[in-house]
Parts: C-alpha cells; sequence; structure tokens
C-alpha cells in the first residue's frame, strides 16, 4: 500500500535521525516513575524554576502589568505596585503597537533592540547596532535560524564542541548538514586546543566537507568551563583564517562560580583585536532570559546579534524571520528588563539586588557542593563548574558493568543513569547525549535542587554509586579515562 507522507516509513529522514538526549529516554522513564508515585529529582533540564527558584519579583510586576493594562487605570494600583514597576509597563506598553496581543516586528520591538543594544555597549564597551539585533523566542530559535542560513546540505560542515548542548547536533541533523566535532580536554578543565581543531577541520575537509561555522559554548553546557580571553583570541584568529562564521553561544553569561575567569564576551574580544580581525570575522551571539539568575525558560525570550554580517544578508535573515511573523511580545519585555534592570536608587533596586544576588550566591555553594561530592565518590572524577547550570562527572565503569549494560542492551552509561535513576529518583541525562570520546562515560547533572535538599542529593548518589561500584567491580579493569 502507499504510504501516506506522514507514515512513519516515509518520514524526512532528517527528523528520524534527530536526537535530543535532555528529554530522551531517561526523561521518559522519570516521567514513567512519578506517575507511579515516585519522588523524582528532575536534574535533566537547566530548568530554574521547575525546581523550586523564585522568580524575581521586579520584572513580574512589570510582564504583569502590561498584560493587565486595565489595572494601570485602577485608582489602587499605587497600593500593589511600585512607582518605578507602573512606570516600567507604561514604557514598555508604548513601545508596542497595540500591548501584548499585537505581533511586533519580526526583529522585536524597535524599543527593545534598543536596549539591548545599549546593554551589549555597557558590556563590552564598544557601539552595538540596534538594527543587527533579532528578538528570539528563546535562543534556541535563533541558532535554528541562523543554522538554517548558513547550511546548504551534507557537504556543509558545523564545527561543535564535544561534549556539546544537543540543540546543535539535533538542529545540524535536522537541516542535513554535517557536524564536526573538535573535543574538548576534560584533563585540562574542559579547555579548547586549537591544534584540535585545526586537526578536525583539516579531517574533514579531506572528505569533502565545507567547514562553513564553528560554535562556541561560553560558558560550557553540559561542561561547565569558562573560556579564557587569550582561548578567544585564538579561536577568533581561527575562524579568521579558515572564513568561518562563530555562532558564541553565550546564554550562561550570567552564571559565573569563580572570580579567577569572569564572562567575557566574543564581542568584545573581537573589538580588542582591532583591524583586521574585527572588521572582518562574521560573529553571532545568543543570549536568553532563560538562564542566569532569572531562569525565566517559560517565557521563551533571546536575541541574537550580528557582526560583520552584509546588510543584504540580514535582510535575508529578516525575510525568514517574518515567515513566523513575530517573536513573542511578552518575551520581548522580560529581554529589556533583564538588559536594563533596576538602578541604584529606584525604588526596586534594593528588593531586585537582594534578590539577585542571593540566587547568585547560592548557585555558587551549590556548584561546590556538587563538585565535591562527586570526587567523594568510588570512580568518580568531576571538573568543577567554573560557570552555567551542570556538572558532568566522569564515571570510570567497571569491565564488570560494561558487561551487564551489554547484556541489557544499554549503552553503559545509559544502563548507569538508568539504575541510578530506579534507586535514587536522581533524574540525570547520560553523557552520551552530549558526546565523549569513545570508552569514556559522563552523566549531566543541573545544579539546581534547592540547596538544602543538596546534601541529602549527594549522599544518596554516594551511596547508590559506591554500591554499584562494588557490586560490577570484579577486578578486571575499568573504562578508560
Ligand atoms: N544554548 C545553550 C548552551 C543552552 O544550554 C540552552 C538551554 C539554550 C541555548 C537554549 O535556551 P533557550 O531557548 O531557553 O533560550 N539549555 C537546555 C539544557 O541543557 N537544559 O535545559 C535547557
Amino acid at each position: 500500500m502507499a504510504l501516506k507522507a506522514l507514515d512513519y516509513d516515509s518520514l524526512n529522514e532528517n527528523v528520524k535521525k534527530c536526537q535530543y538526549a535532555v528529554r530522551g529516554e531517561l526523561y521518559l522513564r522519570a516521567s514513567e516513575l512519578q506517575k507511579e508515585g515516585k519522588k523524582i529529582i528532575f536534574t535533566n533540564v537547566g530548568n530554574p524554576h521547575a525546581l523550586g527558584q523564585k522568580p524575581l519579583t521586579f520584572p513580574r510586576q512589570v510582564v504583569a502589568l502590561c498584560q493587565a493594562p486595565f489595572l494601570l487605570e485602577d485608582p489602587n494600583v499605587g497600593m500593589i505596585f511600585p512607582a518605578d514597576a507602573i512606570a516600567r509597563a507604561r514604557h514598555y506598553l508604548s513601545l508596542t503597537s497595540g500591548g501584548l496581543g499585537a505581533y511586533s516586528d519580526s526583529r522585536g520591538l524597535p524599543g527593545v533592540r534598543k536596549e539591548v543594544a545599549e546593554f551589549i555597549q555597557r558590556r563590552d564597551g564598544y557601539p552595538s547596532d540596534p538594527e543587527l539585533i533579532f528578538l528570539t523566542d528563546g535562543a534556541s530559535k535563533g541558532v535554528m535560524q541562523i543554522l538554517n542560513c548558513v547550511i546548504r546540505g551534507d557537504g556543509d560542515g558545523i564545527l561543535v564542541p564535544v561534549p556539546q548542548y544537543p540543540l546543535y547536533s539535533a538542529t545540524i541533523s535536522l537541516l542535513g548538514g554535517t557536524l564536526v566535532p573538535y573535543y574538548l580536554d576534560e584533563s585540562e578543565n574542559w579547555g579548547l586546543d586549537v591544534n584540535n581543531l585545526r586537526q578536525s577541520v583539516a579531517q574533514a575537509r579531506s572528505k569533502g566537507i565545507s567547514v562553513r561555522a564553528m560554535v562556541i559554548i561560553n560558558p560550557g553546557n553540559p561542561t561547565g568551563q569558562c573560556l579564557s580571553e587569550a582561548n578567544l583570541r585564538e579561536i577568533l584568529k581561527f575562524c579568521y583564517n579558515e572564513k568561518l562564521v562563530l555562532l558564541g553561544d553565550e546564554v550562561y553569561q550570567q552564571n559565573i562560580y569563580q572570580d579567577e575567569r569572569p564572562f567575557i564576551s566574543s564581542k568584545k574580544v573581537l573589538m580588542d583585536m582591532g583591524s583586521p580581525f574585527s572588521k572582518e570575522v562574521q560573529l553571532v551571539s545568543f543570549h536568553t532570559v532563560s538562564k542566569g539568575y532569572w531562569g525565566e525558560c517559560g517565557q521563551r525570550g533571546g536575541y541574537f546579534e550580528m557582526t560583520n554580517i552584509p546588510p543584504r544578508v540580514v535582510e535575508e535573515i529578516y525575510k525568514v524571520a517574518s515567515i513566523a511573523l513575530s517573536p513573542n511580545v511578552s518575551a520581548q519585555i522580560f529581554m529589556g528588563l533583564m538588559v536594563s534592570p533596576p538602578k541604584p536608587g529606584d525604588i526596586s533596586y534594593d528588593q531586585f539586588a537582594r534578590e539577585s544576588k542571593g540566587i547568585l550566591e547560592s548557585l555558587r555553594r551549590r556548584a561546590k557542593i556538587m563538585t565535591d561530592g562527586f570526587n567523594s565518590c568510588k570512580n568518580v572524577v568531576c571538573n568543577f563548574t567554573e560557570g552555567a547550570m551542570y556538572s558532568f562527572p566522569q564515571i570510570r565503569l567497571p569491565a564488570g558493568a560494561l558487561q551487564a549494560a551489554k547484556q541489557a542492551g544499554k549503552v553503559p552509561d545509559v544502563f548507569y543513569c538508568l539504575k541510578l535513576l530506579e534507586a535514587t529518583g536522581i533524574s540525570t541525562v547520560p553523557g552520551s547525549g552530549f558526546g565523549q570520546k569513545e570508552g569514556v562515560f559522563h552523566l549531566r547533572t543541573t545544579i539546581l535542587p534547592a540547596e538544602e535538599e543538596m546534601p541529602e542529593i549527594m549522599d544518596s548518589f554516594k551511596k547508590f554509586n559506591d554500591d554499584f561500584m562494588t557490586q560490577y567491580d570484579n577486578n578486571f579493569g575499568y573504562s578508560r579515562m
């Protein structure tokens, strides 16, 4: 019988190939167990509010007023909302053409794009042009739009770090491009070695692939490292020499848990390098309201900024964005608020500063509790989470466990993570979902569970892990480091 268009066997093969481990087998099993009444700790997604983080008050006040503009006409509004939130709500409504229920320009509201440009200029010390900033429904949509413009077919390669966040591998599959991996060095705190990059490009070219773009995730997901300025300079030089557009995923720029390597944007490093680099290297940088101390994942707000992209190409990207009409307008307001939060002297400043500092300081403590916890476990080694929201310990699996996994028909790290889930309710993502060197195993967990629950979670992890290692340790060796 002839297949219909949406029968499995006739489906676009790129869709079938595409994998997204963050909501993969482990997540599905965790959801089943939850339905059966088991308490599950969902550390598989960097989704802070789902793990109890409270929203910052000020942005919610402003957006609440924008959503319910009739409250602004209520004589009692000043008793519930502070004056600066009321003023901000009026400001953002004045930037829209009909409030939150109206489409905006497909690039986002010009007034918010201007605020984003001012933020970038304050952050980097270099001018930023609102015309080169597009607002998006989360950073994910921006990444997809740009990859869509870059990938022409399977002859086009995109350099992606391994381990990587699977948005990249999945989108490249979906668009029919080729992922060209470059390996981060675990023994160097997940550093990026440019010689390694050169090898990856040479290898891809020898297979006839035209390498067109390079992705960096800084701070790293799942690896949690912060790139140094010197490293970023090398990367930008590399992109200059190889004529690659650099996609700088900087969604974790506020999530920094050490003082030695503060976040520095690719744009600033590029501008500091001066001519010819600053005028030539093509760069697209991404940011979001989902991360940082905002964690407003469900609002779906993001932006990208383009540097050295020719006007005709910007026009084409605009055209493609227009097909979806408009990014979420309420999310655009979250973005406006994120890039221009209350300032010292504003009525809401103290509360805003207290709330955001409280979240960041707690994340910093949690990053340490987690790394230390993992490093106290048998056959587990873990680099410190310098930034972002994840811990990515290496699990050295005994030969007995590798054999048991094989018998169960599971990839070894999936086997380990499933056992962990069944025993403790901790839902993680196996390292194979992010890519890792052959024969080396990891898991990813977020550092987001509530701080007061953290010691208990780590105790329960340790007990499971150490029992697992004893059970499978038959003295026939381990997976390699
Ligand atoms: N880039 C990176 C590196 C991310 O980790 C994420 C989300 C995104 C982009 C996209 O975020 P938004 O579309 O929400 O802006 N991280 C996922 C993760 O690994 N866990 O949770 C979500």
